[in-house]
């Protein structure tokens, strides 16, 4: 992509109305716009990384065993009716109605719809286990939507939905999206640290949020250091044959609770002075064990092996993945802006000329352009006429992986600039070394 011809409406100056660095960097990378409290428009950069996340979370969740499927975002109040949640819920659900009076609601969550879906569907023992996701937008009347989009109104969730014949498998598939979250924000550049949850409005007796340390964190949590560096399961787990009970076990033999859980006196007695840690944390994902609550509520039942009828057995789990983006962000950036771990950047390579209209700079810059190109490399390629110092600091700001830059007096010694943009690294090397770098 031309710099030219992009759409990013960088911001010079700091928005007054954001208070953390995810929100400010964003409004000023061009990445989003609010179009109304809580809600935003999503710009081609922010786009992109939103898209990016997006593909991560659905590869481990397709790994992990998990089926795509896409739900509306609008939802029959009769369903929730039916779960005694329509009541219930109150004033964060968006309740609309349509020209026959019908009640409709925006969707805040969608374990009524799956849990009806599936009951239609499904009769016997043997379509079970199943776990089906979907990646959709949802609704939350947020009383108080602030910082970005990490507490938004309308805002992105994965969601996935199990269903098993008998508690014992439903822990085996609560085990798996447990071990595949490890992989997930490991993939996306985090350490998220797995806690004892309330389960709050979902219901269950048993949940784990996935929190990331941050500054800015809404909830305070407390843990034992040793979590922050414990290994997460590498490129070959096998989700068929491994022990996933045990890599469970390992993550939730340590302590680790938000303060809604924390117990003071057990986090004394069981973690060593020298390795308690209090600190805030960002949630961006929960999972939750909630039996039969939903199945009994909305006649979601099976033939069992003996003939009998059985409610089917369910969890649902999360992952907040507009919030990632400003998670992300709150995790990785300087004082010069963003920096995007290579899995999710909205570009691999920004490409700058320094000085467009010199024949020879934008003969050599156009050639390294259409080789990153046609090497699948992606690149947003700064042919405008800003002065170099300018077009440093928006190559900063949006947080490339490599800046590679071309200027006539390097193309004279036969050399260009090759910038990382997280180490600060920078080495002059001829086009053709730094090209073989990037693309590897
Ligand atoms: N049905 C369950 C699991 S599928 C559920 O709704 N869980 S949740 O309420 O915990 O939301 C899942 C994730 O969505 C959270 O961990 C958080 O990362 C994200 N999330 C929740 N509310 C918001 C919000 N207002 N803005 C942005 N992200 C949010």
């Amino acid at each position: 992509m031309r710099l030219s011809q992009y759409f990013l409406p960088v911001l010079k100056e700091t928005p007054a109305e954001a208070q953390i660095a995810s929100h400010r960097l964003m409004l000023r990378a061009g990445m989003v716009r609010q179009t109304s409290a809580g809600i935003y428009a999503w710009l081609p950069l922010g786009l992109a990384v939103l898209r990016n996340i997006e593909a991560i979370v659905r590869e481990e969740q397709n790994r992990a065993g998990a089926q795509e499927l896409l739900m509306p975002t609008l939802q029959s109040a009769d369903l929730w009716r039916k779960s005694g949640r329509y009541d219930s819920y109150g004033k964060e659900m968006l309740r609309i109605t349509d020209r026959h009076e019908r009640e409709m609601l925006y969707g805040p969550t969608n374990e009524e719809m799956i849990t009806d879906i599936f009951a239609g569907s499904v009769r016997s023992y043997r379509d079970l286990p199943r776990n089906l996701y979907h990646i959709q937008w949802k609704f939350r009347d947020e009383i108080r939507p602030r910082f970005g989009v990490m507490r938004g109104r309308e805002f992105l969730m994965k969601d996935a939905y199990s269903f098993d014949l008998d508690v014992e498998g439903a822990r085996r598939s609560y085990n798996r999206m447990f071990v595949s979250y490890l992989r997930t924000y490991a993939r996306l550049g985090l350490r998220a640290i797995p806690m004892a949850a309330d389960t709050g409005p979902i219901g269950g007796d048993m949940s784990h949020e996935f929190l990331i340390l941050a500054e800015t964190g809404e909830s305070g949590v407390f843990l034992h250091r040793d979590l922050i560096d414990m290994a997460v399961p590498g490129d070959d787990l096998n989700f068929e044959t491994d022990d996933l009970a045990a890599i469970q076990q390992q993550w939730t033999g340590l302590y680790a609770a938000t303060d809604e859980k924390h117990d003071e006196a057990r986090f004394n007695a069981e973690v060593p002075e020298e390795k308690r840690v209090a600190a805030r944390g960002i949630e961006v994902g929960h999972i939750f064990f909630f039996g039969t609550k939903y199945s009994e509520a909305m006649a979601c039942q099976v033939t069992g092996p003996d003939g009998a009828l059985v409610p089917v057995q369910m969890g649902s789990y999360g992952i907040g993945v507009s919030r990632l983006v400003g998670a992300i962000i709150e995790a990785s950036h300087d004082e010069n802006g963003i920096i995007w771990p290579e899995s999710v950047a909205p570009f691999r390579v920004g490409l700058i000329n320094l000085k467009t209209g010199d024949a020879e700079t934008d003969a050599a810059c156009a050639d390294i352009y259409q080789k990153l190109m046609n090497a699948g490399v992606t690149v947003l390629y700064d042919d405008t006429d800003e002065r170099a110092g300018a077009k440093f600091s928006t190559m900063d700001l949006i947080g490339l992986p490599w800046q590679l830059i071309v200027g006539p007096r390097g193309l004279k010694n036969g050399v260009v600039e090759l910038k990382n943009r997280a180490s600060g690294e920078r080495a002059e090397i001829s086009a053709e070394a730094a090209l073989a770098r990037i693309i590897g």
